[in-house]
């Protein structure tokens, strides 16, 4: 279950539809009807499936690293908010996303009495009902040129995007990558994008991923352990080169992460310490200086391109791939049914009731064809009201009454577009008999997403 059960080398949209095919048929073929149990509900057992990374060339990664590093020397030594270094990396990172067919968005605001940008860079395609937001803060603090913190960060971010764009992968998710201003006033740019997005937008991000610090000269490997599906797609890809890490705990929701985290949404990321010293256990895991900062030139001059361990920032870059095809690419299981078998008494000519359905384990918004089955023994029809009942309250007309409607039984199967409604949480189907005489009751229903 936790691991793909097969992965392919490369994304194509034929590979995809053959392994939804393949999941298609194991679920036909393996597992029997969660209706088993009268009155119990719940999915029918089928893993994710999603494509393997490419490896992030780590010279690449340097390579931008060798051009903010340029660029804070050309601009007063510091890449800080409202200097010119700042905007300088900014136009650096979106010529870049644009040359590689990204559609990049400039958000600007004010902090301090200086205008800062966050750059937004969306990868074509993809559910836009389910976006996986990856993001590193770009400005410095003004007292140096902040490679580690965070031009590591942003070009492993960046390295990712322009190597999503290489394989033009065809994620199952929205892909959206950003790059924040003035996260050293205080996140002042994350909380921006937020605070900005409408609430029916931020609904949509399933997840977001930060790099901050990714590639301290005395490195550690801690994985933010705020939500524990994001956290396994880190820790797995460590597991799997037998590298340790830890929660990371230098100071939780110290990063742009926090400001998605306030308001809902999942969030993960890596980080290789900041000013704490490393200890002696840590370096029995992962070599280094015992006694030292993680970063002796945390906020300092010193934090130079001469200030990063290539080996912690290969693989932090190579673990953010992996992050960003595994939930990008893995489709929750076609056609997976939740069921309801318990019977409920519909009241002639009386009151409305309702039988729930509670799904959990998925991601993001419902889809636009779910598929309502609904089974009501009745002598007259045409006496029910049938409506579904979103987790939110929105109710969604199946069938309306009719006089004339004297069949007995509903039997039937409605397609609801459900897109705006999350997938998680407890349905209702809700039934009402609205006259006098035939009455009935509902025998089962259930919901294919
Ligand atoms: N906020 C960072 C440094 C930092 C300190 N603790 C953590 C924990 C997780 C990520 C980053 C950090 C800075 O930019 O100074
Ligand atoms: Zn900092
Ligand atoms: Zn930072
Ligand atoms: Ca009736």
């Amino acid at each position: 279950m936790t691991h793909p059960r097969s992965r392919l080398p490369r994304a194509n949209s034929r590979a995809v539809a053959a392994m939804a095919l393949t999941a298609a048929a194991a679920l036909l073929a393996g597992t029997p009807a969660a209706s088993a149990t009268p009155g119990r509900t719940g999915p029918a057992a089928a893993g994710a499936e999603s494509l393997a990374a490419p490896d992030i060339p780590i010279g690449n990664v340097k390579a931008h690293l060798a051009q903010l590093q340029s660029i804070a020397t050309a601009n007063g030594g510091n890449r800080a908010h409202g200097r010119t270094g700042y905007k300088a990396s900014i136009d650096y990172v979106k010529a870049r996303l644009d040359a590689a067919g990204f559609t990049t968005t400039l958000q600007q605001f004010t902090s301090s009495g200086s205008t800062g940008y966050n750059l937004v860079a969306d990868w074509p395609g993809g559910d836009p009902n389910q976006v996986l937001m990856t993001g590193a803060h770009l400005d410095s603090v003004s007292a140096g040129p902040g490679i580690n913190d965070n031009g590591s960060g942003s070009a492993a971010v960046l390295e990712t995007a322009l190597a999503v764009s290489r394989a033009q992968l065809q994620p199952t998710k929205h892909l959206r990558f950003a790059w924040w201003g003035a996260e050293e006033l205080g996140m002042v740019g994350s909380k921006y994008y937020v605070n900005n997005l409408p609430a029916t937008d931020r609904a949509k991000i399933t997840g977001y991923l930060n790099l901050d610090m990714a590639g301290s000269p005395n490195p550690g490997y801690f994985v933010y352990d705020d939500d524990p599906a994001l956290e396994k797609v880190f820790k797995d890809w460590y597991a799997g080169i037998g590298v340790p890490t830890e929660p990371e705990t230098e100071g939780d929701g110290r990063s742009d992460h926090a400001s998605f985290k306030n308001v809902g949404i999942p969030v993960g990321g890596l980080f290789t310490g900041a000013g704490r010293t490393k200890t002696a256990a840590q370096v029995t895991k992962w070599g280094g200086t015992s006694g030292q900062a993680f970063d002796r030139c945390y906020h300092s001059s010193c934090d130079t391109t001469a200030n990063i361990d290539d080996t912690a920032l290969d693989r932090n870059s190579d673990a953010l791939a992996h992050a960003i095809w595994t939930l990008g690419t893995e489709s929750s299981p076609p056609g997976e049914s939740y069921e309801n078998t318990a019977d409920v008494a519909v009241p002639d000519n009386g009151a409305a009731v309702t039988s729930s359905i509670t799904v959990s384990g998925r991601t993001g918004n419902a889809p636009a064809t779910l598929k309502v089955g609904v089974d009501i023994k009745h002598t007259w029809r045409g006496d029910l009201v049938i409506d579904l009942l979103a987790p939110d309250g929105t109710a969604y007309r199946l069938k309306n009454s009719s006089g004339s409607d004297s069949a007995d039984d509903v039997i039937a199967t409605y397609t609801v577009d459900a897109s705006g409604e999350t997938a998680n949480g407890t349905w209702r189907l809700r039934v009402q008999d609205v006259a006098a005489q035939d009455t009935g009751f509902i025998d089962s229903w259930k919901l294919t997403f």
